[in-house]
């Protein structure tokens, strides 16, 4: 007889087969897939940079008149040295701070304020990669700035 089909090693063969494809599975969806798909490592410097980068709405931004605005306006960061920026609104008037196209970040996600600042309040990004960002403010367009963000140069 060449077919073993009855043979109870071919039913044993099969259930091994079916236990170490759940297994495998079980293994590919509880620690492969997670690991694949989690924040990239990002080094501790560049997570905790040296200094954090402050930017200004100045007292009077939402007037187009006034050339200063976002204070600093143009702005090079480095890696691991101050790669953390804090907007400010100094101003009366909610502002925004609004990437001129999609800007996303792969460890920190989405940039720019999901809707407004309001007087007094702040908003944080921690940039981990080199970039060059043009941003804006969405009531006053007129108010624009630029972050270079670039690698430590060492
Ligand atoms: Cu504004």
């Amino acid at each position: 007889m060449s077919q073993t089909t009855s043979s109870p090693a071919y039913g044993i063969t099969i259930i091994t087969l079916v236990i170490g494809l759940s297994v495998g599975l079980g293994y590919y969806q509880m620690f492969y897939l997670p690991e694949q798909s989690a924040k990239p490592e990002v080094d501790e410097h560049i997570l905790h940079p040296t200094f954090v980068t402050d930017i200004n709405i100045i007292p009077g931004s939402a007037l187009e008149t006034q050339q200063d605005n976002f204070v600093p306006k143009l702005v090079n960061l480095q890696l691991g040295v101050d790669n953390h920026v804090i907007w400010t609104n100094s101003d009366e008037v909610a502002h925004t701070v609004t990437p001129d196209t999609p800007t996303e970040d792969s460890f920190s996600g989405i940039f720019g304020s999901t809707g407004v600042i309001l007087p007094g309040k702040t908003y944080e990004f921690v940039f981990t990669e080199d970039n060059e960002i043009d941003y804006h403010c969405i009531p006053h367009p007129w108010m624009t700035g630029k972050i270079i963000i670039t690698k430590q140069r060492f």
